[in-house]
């Protein structure tokens, strides 16, 4: 039985552009029940973590925006996707921004020893209190997995890390902090920047992701943050940045993803629909998990 359990996340509080807490409802609106229902057994929409109107702060200690808010909602989120996975279901998290990430991180990574997680996204998430140009937590989710940044957010489930640097892969990054540079280096994460998506091409990209991770990991969490797509195919994302992967470059990568049947848990974040276009990034979003679900053209 393959089973797909899909959670909205409609959280805006990672970052400063109201309308990213409607990315759920723009991605059910755009027709993922009808698009998915076939590719599965049964497909169950959970509906959406509550998250309320709160108020926004910033933690005066940290500079961090809404630091307690996202840990509080964030580990709420965890429990769920627990939840599914123990269920027996796969678990698809639709965000809200990617803050969410420290969340459904924090739930699956429970469940394997060595989880690897494909990072798709203009930018490196790799910030902490510390590096972080804008105090925003949606610049930050990745190193909360690697244990790094405030012990709010990196205890979250009650371990860390949710990660190993060596299990990552970042594909897409153009837009990369000083911090996250020397972070990455340190660490020796593995990133494909647009620069080695044109010169080698997205096939060669996710061969060699597919390579990287499959022997050492018992599971890979695919984090896809819409704002990897170039904004002409993507607009509806709160921090666009030029240059970026093509609409058929993504398919490609999540047809390749669906044949190496590598992806344990996904998560689709950042789809803004006020800063949309009559929602054509929530339908790029649902047409990418048709192909990462097995979706065939003939
Ligand atoms: B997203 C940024 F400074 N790096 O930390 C920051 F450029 O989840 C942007 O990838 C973060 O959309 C973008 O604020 C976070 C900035
Ligand atoms: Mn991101
Ligand atoms: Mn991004
Ligand atoms: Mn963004």
């Amino acid at each position: 039985m393959k089973r797909l359990a899909i959670i909205g996340m409609p959280m805006d509080l990672g970052q400063m552009r109201r309308g990213v807490d409607m990315g759920p409802s723009a991605i059910r609106y755009a027709g993922i029940n009808e698009r998915l229902k076939n590719l599965f057994d049964e497909v169950q929409d959970l509906g959406d973590i509550p998250i309320g109107r709160p108020e926004v702060s910033i933690d005066q200690e940290s500079n961090l925006r809404n630091l307690e808010l996202i840990a509080e909602k964030t580990a709420k989120l965890a429990a769920k996707v627990d939840e599914v996975i123990e269920s027996g279901s796969f678990p698809l998290v639709l965000g809200g921004d990617h803050s969410i990430a420290i969340g459904t991180l924090a739930g699956v990574s429970k469940h394997y020893q060595n989880l690897g997680v494909i990072w798709y996204d203009a930018h490196g998430d790799l910030n902490t209190a510390e590096t972080s140009p804008s105090g925003n937590i949606h610049g930050m989710p990745l190193a909360v997995s690697l244990g790094l940044g405030h012990p709010l957010l990196t205890n979250i489930g009650g371990y860390q890390p949710k990660v190993k640097p060596e299990n990552i892969v970042i594909i897409g990054a153009r837009s990369l902090d000083e911090g996250e540079r020397a972070l990455i280096k340190e660490k020796g994460i593995k990133v494909y920047t647009m620069h080695e998506i044109d010169r080698l091409g997205m096939t060669k990209v996710i061969e060699e992701s597919i390579q990287y991770l499959k022997h050492k990991t018992d599971g890979v969490h695919l984090s896809l943050d819409l704002d990897g797509l170039d904004p002409a195919e993507a607009p509806g994302v709160g921090t666009p940045v030029n240059g970026g992967i093509s609409y058929r470059e993504s398919h490609l990568a999540m047809e390749m993803l669906a044949e190496a049947n590598l992806v344990t848990s996904a998560e689709f974040v950042e789809v803004n629909p006020i800063l949309d276009d009559k929602n054509k990034t929530a339908s790029l979003a649902v047409a990418l998990m048709g192909s990462l679900f097995g979706e065939k053209l003939l």
